[in-house]
């Protein structure tokens, strides 16, 4: 080759460097984007990356792998929308007002959308939010009302609203893909890509009814649970399988079967939502339905007269199993979809993705199903989270993170203030080994009570080692476990000698975390009261009703 050549090959080289470079970024563009997944209901034991055993989520997995996996994360207050509202505002629930799901959420307070706004990210919200009225702080929103349905579910979009035809996980999965594909490249984005499934009726999706009901899955060694170690709570719970699941509802046992066998259902609700849940389907969605449903039905028709109370505990321990880890299987799809999405977008080096739930769930532990005690299985929920430029893979994370703490992150982050009223604290140095310094304990409240499930109001403190909760308003109950003892919170040592000094200690970290965070027994007695009001007004109004109706 001659030097002339050379020297044009060097210079085409160069030239086409040049042109082939992306024009220099904005330092806007520099800021990480992040997405935020939000789930509901889905227990930590059924992520396969914590080990349990129960399923395989290599999608949400891959996020442990590549990133970090929290293995005391927790809530501030086990419920759907109080959890939510504490993560957009960073702030307990008696600070945010949103203590349970039935008062009403106020959008016009701050949250970290809308200080990401500011920051000049460009932010969307799309899935289940569960909180009333148009969200704020978004760009974009298209959010399913309440609860929402599994089949051909209804949503809001910007404010209009729209039926989608198709299953619920596969559809927020495409909106939030094609929110993605369609945003502004010049700007930071920030997505909350908040999954409906696998809340209660555990509906999963036509292409997972054959694999799901044909697994059989490990009970817990707590499924039969006598309640003897703790206290009024714990027993007078609504939430068992046996006693409290739906059989047509949940287990999706026909009412005609039912009727021939004169089961009582455990709530009115029961047949009702079987009978809307397969309303919503079209054809299609029903056969298939049909196809594998109907099977069962028929399996359980011929078992049940021999069936032993224990019997009827294994079978709906089961069933439950496969409707819900069924479900999972759509979201940890959904999962992969969106990272295969910034794999081939070149996006996954500068975006934070987070996986969470807004609570945890009991899968069988304790004999239950649902959440709201500050016990275990539903004060923790599942965290992983990658971000390839400060997480490095396989970290392992054991600090009490709770969900407060996501918006004062994520705004540290994208290099935002934190304003003064954030209560949360950022995990930010944490979780990318830069510092070990964080918060030592985690403070818990739950207020829905009396209502569905019937968990006794209460309020807590957790360090890594012990737990202490104090059961009001109809009772005044304390109860005090030792984790590391007794990790599956089988026995109340409150009362225990040999534990005194450990209950004092606990009691004085008690009074100062809630002195810190500016809760109060007054606190509590206000939202009793707008509690009954609002139970008072829902009462008046449905008379009022019923008397038009018969006039
Ligand atoms: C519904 C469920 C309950 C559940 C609440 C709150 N029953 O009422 O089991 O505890 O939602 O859940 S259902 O048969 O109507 O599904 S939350 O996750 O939204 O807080
Ligand atoms: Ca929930």
């Amino acid at each position: 080759m001659n030097q002339n050549l050379l020297k044009s090959i060097a210079l085409l080289l160069f030239v086409g460097g040049i042109f082939s470079c992306k024009p220099p970024q904005k330092a806007e563009a520099q800021k990480p984007n992040i997405i935020y997944i939000m789930s509901d209901d889905h227990a930590y034991q059924a992520v396969s990356a914590y080990g349990y055993g129960l399923n395989k989520t290599p999608n949400i997995d891959r996020l442990a792998k590549e990133g970090a996996i929290f293995s005391r994360a927790c809530v501030t207050n086990s419920l759907c929308a109080p959890s939510r509202a504490a993560m957009l505002t960073g702030k307990h629930s008696f600070v945010n007002g949103k203590v349970d799901n039935a008062m009403p959420f106020n959008w016009d307070q701050d949250n970290f959308p809308k200080e990401l706004q500011k920051a000049g990210y460009q932010t969307a919200l799309i899935g289940k939010i569960h909180l009333n009225g148009l969200p704020q702080g978004f760009d974009y929103s298209a959010v399913l009302i309440g609860q929402g349905n599994y089949y051909n579910p209804d949503f809001v979009v910007n404010g209009e609203k729209k039926q989608i035809h198709g299953y619920v996980t596969n559809i927020i999965k495409d909106l939030a893909l094609n929110w993605l594909k369609q945003r502004d490249t010049k700007k930071p984005f920030c997505l909350l890509f908040h999954q409906k499934a696998p809340h209660r009726e555990w509906l999963p999706a036509p292409k997972y009814f054959k694999e799901y009901t044909k697994m059989k899955f490990k009970e817990p060694e707590t499924l039969f649970d006598d309640y003897n170690g703790r206290g009024t709570a714990a027993r007078t719970a609504e939430m068992n399988i046996l006693k409290n699941m739906n059989w047509s509802g949940d287990n999706k046992i026909d009412p005609k079967i039912m009727d021939k066998f004169a089961i009582p259902e455990n709530t009115t609700w029961g047949r009702n939502a079987y009978k809307n849940n397969l309303g919503r389907m079209d054809s299609g969605q029903r056969a298939a339905w049909d196809s594998i449903y109907v099977p069962i039905n028929k399996a359980f028709e011929k078992a049940y007269p021999s069936m032993s109370e224990e019997d009827k505990m294994h079978w709906k321990f089961q069933r439950y199993m496969q409707d819900y880890l069924g479900c999972i299987a759509s979201v940890d799809e959904s999962v992969g979809k969106v990272l295969n999405y910034l794999d081939e977008a070149g996006l996954a080096e500068n975006t934070i993705v987070v996986y969470t739930s807004d609570q945890g769930f009991y899968l069988g532990e304790h004999g239950w199903f649902d959440k709201r005690f500050m016990y275990k299985e539903s004060f923790r929920t599942p965290l992983l989270m990658r971000y390839p430029k400060e997480i490095k893979p396989g970290t392992k994370i054991d600090n009490l993170v709770q969900n407060i703490d996501f918006a004062p992150t994520f705004l540290d982050y994208a290099g935002a203030t934190v304003p003064s009223e954030i209560q949360g604290e950022s995990f930010r140095k944490i979780v990318s080994g830069e510092s070990t310094d964080f918060r030592d304990f985690a403070y818990y409240t739950y207020y829905e009570y009396p209502s569905i499930h019937m968990v006794k109001r209460h309020y807590g403190v957790a360090t890594k080692r012990y737990k202490l909760i104090h059961f009001y308003y109809d009772v005044d109950e304390w109860e005090l476990y030792d984790l590391e003892k007794d990790p599956n919170e089988m026995k109340n040592v409150y009362d225990d000698p040999e534990y005194a000094d450990v209950q004092k200690m606990m009691h004085k970290k008690l009074e100062e975390v809630r002195k810190y965070y500016g809760d109060s027994d007054e606190n509590n007695q206000k939202y009793i009261e707008s509690y009954l009001d609002w139970q008072e007004q829902g009462r008046k109004n449905r008379l009022a009703n019923q008397k038009k109706v018969n006039k």
